[in-house]
């Protein structure tokens, strides 16, 4: 191939790629608390709330181990704050929880009240991202869940993908 074949298709990879990217699941790391990290006098159930969880991502709590460490608990301890015996207990400071089954996770700080005070994260793992809400088709045009509908989807993105490229071979 010369370099100018090449080059044309690298740019219609690229494009394919753009064109299909929604749906491609990408693999999340969310940094619990984000900023706050993992802290008293934070709404965990609030952030929970703002952020979703998907099978393959991955929940990252960052603390001083002096003051705090990650307990896993079942739901009933979770509402106790109760530690049991065999509970998983992470203290790195630095600490990866992989996500690896759909359904709630419960984590809270064993640190003296933290947990009645708060510092405890409920989560529930999705087995697939939802769709990303879509921007409202006109009244004409076909339900998107109609045949129809997936077919004009699938147009769009093939026009698009070949506009890149007239784009491309314009451009070289
Ligand atoms: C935390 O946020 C949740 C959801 O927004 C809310 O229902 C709850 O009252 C908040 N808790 C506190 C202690 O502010
Ligand atoms: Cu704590």
């Amino acid at each position: 191939m010369t370099s100018k074949q090449t080059l044309v298709v690298a740019i219609a990879v690229a494009a394919l790629t753009i064109a299909f990217l929604p749906g491609l699941a990408v693999a999340m790391e969310h940094v619990v608390g984000d900023d706050k990290g993992w802290a008293l006098d934070f709404n965990y159930t609030a952030w929970a709330e703002a952020n979703q969880f998907v099978i393959g991502d991955t929940l990252v709590f960052e603390y001083g181990i002096a003051g705090h460490d990650v307990v896993e608990v079942g739901g009933p301890d979770f509402l106790a704050c109760n530690q049991p015996e065999n509970a998983v207990v992470w203290s790195s400071g630095e600490d990866r929880v992989a996500l690896h089954k759909a359904g709630p996770r419960w984590f809270f700080c064993s640190t003296d009240q933290h947990c009645e005070r708060g510092m405890k994260l409920k989560i529930t793992v999705l087995e697939t991202a939802p769709p990303a809400p879509q921007p409202k088709p006109p009244l004409v045009a076909p339900p998107p869940s109609s045949p129809a509908g997936k077919l004009g989807a699938c147009l769009g993105e093939a026009a698009a993908v070949v506009t890149a490229l007239a784009v491309a071979m314009l451009v070289l």
